[in-house]
């Protein structure tokens, strides 16, 4: 009640999403259409992407997360260096400030599933975990699309452990 009150207070709708989306609620956060790729095989790192937003009053921080493919779970950053995209993880997590919403997108800053367990395959999903400094561990379900026609695979090489 203290969240739609909240929400409500702030304007804000308190669900949109698109009608394939799928989403996860806790405490003030709203965790929107995890999703990760398809990965040949031996691949062993994978992505995930999802978008988070902050209907709280206070921030909080995506510090870490499970798979059950994967046997690490990381938060990176996307830098452009020399007109080369590099990745590294962001060792202090993902700040939501309240009433923001962060994406967490091909290209961008993303979910990096390392030493996989397992191919991710199109069409299939699997669990997984958010850890959040404030809202603590959300379970959430990561859904396996396809790459999208405009959207380049992302290059995940140099990120072997
Ligand atoms: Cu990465």
């Amino acid at each position: 009640m203290r969240f739609l009150a909240a929400a409500t207070a702030l304007g804000l709708a308190v669900v949109l999403s698109p009608a394939s989306g799928h989403e996860f609620k806790a405490g003030s956060l709203t965790i929107d259409h995890p999703s990760s790729r398809p990965t040949p095989p031996n691949a062993k790192v994978g992505v995930g992407y999802l978008s988070i937003r902050n209907d709280g009053t206070e921030p909080d921080r995506l510090i870490g997360g499970t798979a059950t493919v994967a046997g690490r779970f990381e938060v990176h950053a996307t830098t452009i260096e020399n007109g080369v995209a590099r990745m590294r993880r962001v060792e202090n997590g993902i700040l939501v400030e309240p009433g923001a919403t962060v994406d967490l997108a091909s290209g961008g800053t993303h979910v990096m599933l390392l030493d996989l367990k397992e191919p991710i395959v199109k069409g299939t999903s699997f669990d997984g975990t958010l850890v959040f400094e404030r809202a603590g561990t959300v379970p959430v379900r990561f859904s396996v699309e396809g790459f999208g026609a405009a959207a380049a695979a992302p290059s995940h090489e140099g990120h072997q452990p």
